[in-house]
């Protein structure tokens, strides 16, 4: 933008510049002319200034024969007409002079338009050596701008570049860990499908990793006794170190310790159970550590849409059945109230269970006198300071 003005600026001085020299080659033309003017005349003047002396040589002459000639009359008369024509001349002669002056006069005025003129050139270069300053300055800013404007770029395409390599160093690395967690998972899943379904195989009593379908690789306690196991333990309580005085979502997912108290999660139960008949074996010893168990060769746990209901059957054991009065009750909490009573079963016993108007058997209970089996054969309620709820496949 800046050049393109620069050039338009440049044009029209040159053309003014053009202009004023062809003024002054005018006006330098004219006066030459005016001086070849002055010239003639001035020759013209010589030579009426020598008619002139002619024409006194004359009249001297004829004066001196005017004493002689009898005729001065006519002698007058040719010196009146002399006189006349030399009048003629002196006025020519004025005016000519006139004329001079009017010339030398417009050669003044001249000479004034071309000092007027010389004065504008003169200013006309000085603004354009004004301009000339400026286009320098302005190219120069111009290519600081510029060099600037370059340095920036390099350094932006430069740190584009690092990017990119960086990014295809990183894209390298994701995939080298994305196969790398694609091989886990493959061994992970590959691991998990060659793990236990339940205790069956187990040998000795501890903590071991059981698959449980749609729920993956589970933490369980196996246990040998009795010895119609092994057995998977889904509740232990022995000295009340764990509250069972929980929600909903703790007795969904479960919660205590493997090695102490716990309660294994009705998710866990259900998955366990629902797709193939499993058995229950319940060792309980009252607060005078008399054993007494209980088992049910048919039990099941229904999902989280039926509130985990129980499904149980076929009694045997030294103590009576007091369970089977809960069958097909879903499980209840203090803040799900599932029971068959008006009231809040699982408030009012401080646990969780499948309780029904309330119970006969309250194994969550509370641990002081609250965990509680009616027992039939006895007509009493046990108090129980021990009990452990085991599962086995019903085929063993
Ligand atoms: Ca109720």
């Amino acid at each position: 933008m800046v050049q393109r003005q620069t050039d338009i600026i440049q044009e029209q001085c040159k053309e003014l510049v053009y202009n004023v020299t062809d003024d002054v080659k005018s006006s330098m033309a004219f006066l030459d002319t005016l001086q070849e003017d002055l010239t003639n005349l001035w020759k013209r003047v010589v030579k009426i200034d020598f008619n002139s002396a002619q024409s006194q040589m004359a009249i001297d002459i004829l004066e001196k024969d005017w004493t002689e000639d009898k005729s001065i009359n006519n002698l007058q008369n040719g010196s009146n007409a002399i006189l006349m024509q030399m009048n003629e001349h002196a006025k020519r002669l004025l005016t000519l002079e006139m004329q001079t002056a009017n010339l030398t006069l417009q050669r003044c005025r001249g000479d004034g338009e071309a000092s007027k003129r010389h004065l504008q050139m003169q200013n006309i270069d000085l603004k354009l050596s004004q301009i000339d300053h400026r286009i320098d300055e302005s190219i120069k800013l111009y290519d600081n701008h510029r060099k600037s404007n370059e340095n920036v770029l390099r350094v932006y395409r430069d740190a584009l570049a690092n990017i990119a390599r960086r990014t295809h160093n990183m894209s390298g690395d994701i995939q080298i860990l994305s196969n790398a967690q694609a091989n886990f998972r493959l061994d992970m899943n590959k691991f998990v499908g060659q793990l236990p379904k339940d205790c069956s195989l187990e040998k000795f009593n501890g903590i071991k990793l059981i698959q449980v379908p749609s729920l993956g690789p589970l933490e369980v306690y196996c246990d040998n006794f009795p010895n119609k196991g092994p057995w998977l333990v889904i509740q232990k309580r022995f000295n009340g170190s764990e509250n069972f005085f929980r929600d909903w979502t703790n007795y969904r997912n479960g919660f205590g310790k493997l090695a102490s108290e716990f309660w294994i999660g009705n998710q866990a139960l259900h998955l366990l159970t629902y797709k193939r008949s499993m058995k229950l074996h319940i060792d309980m010893w009252d607060i005078h550590d008399r054993y007494l168990y209980v088992e049910y060769s048919n039990f099941r746990v229904r999902s989280e849409i039926d509130q985990y209901a129980i499904e149980i059957s076929h009694h045997s054991g030294n103590a009576s059945d007091a369970l089977s009065s809960h069958n097909g009750m879903g499980f209840s909490t203090f803040d799900r109230d599932n029971d068959a009573s008006s009231a809040n079963c699982a408030v009012h016993h401080t646990g969780g269970w499948w309780y029904q108007h309330c119970h006969r058997a309250d194994l969550n209970g509370r641990y002081s006198l609250g965990m509680t089996w009616y027992d039939e054969f006895s007509q009493e309620w046990l108090q129980l300071a021990r009990v452990e709820m085991k599962i086995a496949p019903h085929e063993l």
